[in-house]
């Protein structure tokens, strides 16, 4: 349900369920953490791309497979510990840049996996749906954190209580994705942003990803003091030398993720 191909540095991760739209089932959920688990143990992984098969990229959970009319009701809280929560924690922890190239609609679980991404493209067509709204859920994968942060109370409460689908230019224009790519481009431009990245200084990076989670939860002051304490660290780093060197000599550095 997941198909999983290291290039260039570049895990590429591609949601395969493509007749249900990449609706999460509990096998793509195995494999998308297993992907995400090679992330952080495999250091020839410099950055993740993921991505979806077909016409969408993830319509959420699989419904018929939390139907609470089979048998008794159904515990989504444990769902959300043992599948969702965990691959978010992943997604977030991941000292690495995670790409996401979201190729068609993101709808519940799916919107929000890509607004949990580092940096996210959408294609043109691509919509994004807080569609718990309309089933009467909560938004979860992280979106009631996400949204807000990403765009204040007003359009979070806007998105979350509509479950109104949001375009790509739109939801670029509100700063919830980084850019909109035409659909034809979209693979292309995505898998050279995170080459670019896997190329690039990958401790600093993954430090900077760090940083600026925990501004979210941190004073000024506090942040002041984490950042002295993480550009101690990148400053032993054999990368920050190499930048150095590659600058003051002119030449393109060569990054070797350390
Ligand atoms: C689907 C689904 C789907 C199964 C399309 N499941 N088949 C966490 C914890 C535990 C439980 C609950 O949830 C969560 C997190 C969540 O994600 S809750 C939110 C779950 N997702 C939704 O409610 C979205 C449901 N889908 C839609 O609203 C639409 O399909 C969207 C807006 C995604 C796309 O609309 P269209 O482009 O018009 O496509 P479609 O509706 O025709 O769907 C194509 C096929 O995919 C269709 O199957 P069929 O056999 O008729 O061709 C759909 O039934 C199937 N599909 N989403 N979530």
């Amino acid at each position: 349900p997941v198909l999983s191909a290291l290039a260039d540095g570049v895990l590429r991760l591609t949601l395969n369920r493509p007749d249900k739209l990449n609706a999460f089932n509990e096998a793509m959920h195995r494999a998308l953490r297993a992907g995400f688990e090679r992330a952080h143990a495999d250091e020839n992984v410099r950055a993740v791309l993921l991505t979806g098969a077909g016409r969408g990229f993830s319509a959420g959970q699989d419904l018929g497979d939390r139907d609470p009319r089979k048998g008794g009701p159904v515990d989504l809280g444990h769902t959300i510990d043992t599948l969702y929560n965990p691959l978010l924690r992943l997604i977030r922890s991941l000292e690495k840049p995670v790409v996401c190239a979201v190729n068609g609609v993101a709808a519940g679980a799916g919107a929000n996996i890509a607004f949990a991404c580092d940096i996210t493209l959408a294609a043109r067509s691509a919509r994004f749906v807080q569609a718990f709204a309309k089933i009467g859920l909560v938004p979860d994968s992280g979106g009631t954190w996400s949204l807000p942060h990403l765009v204040g109370e007003a359009r979070a409460k806007g998105l979350a209580l509509t479950g109104e689908p949001l375009d790509a230019e739109t939801a670029a224009n509100w700063g919830l994705i980084w850019r909109v790519v035409d659909d034809a481009a979209l693979m292309e431009e995505a898998f050279a942003l995170a080459v670019r990245l896997a190329t690039g200084p990958t401790k600093g990076l993954g430090t900077t990803k760090r940083a600026i989670q925990a501004a979210a939860s941190n004073t000024f002051d506090e942040q002041l003091e984490l950042e002295r304490d993480l550009q101690r660290e990148a400053g032993f780093s054999a990368d920050y030398a190499e930048g150095v060197a590659a600058f003051l000599e002119k030449r393109k550095p060569e990054f070797k993720g350390r």
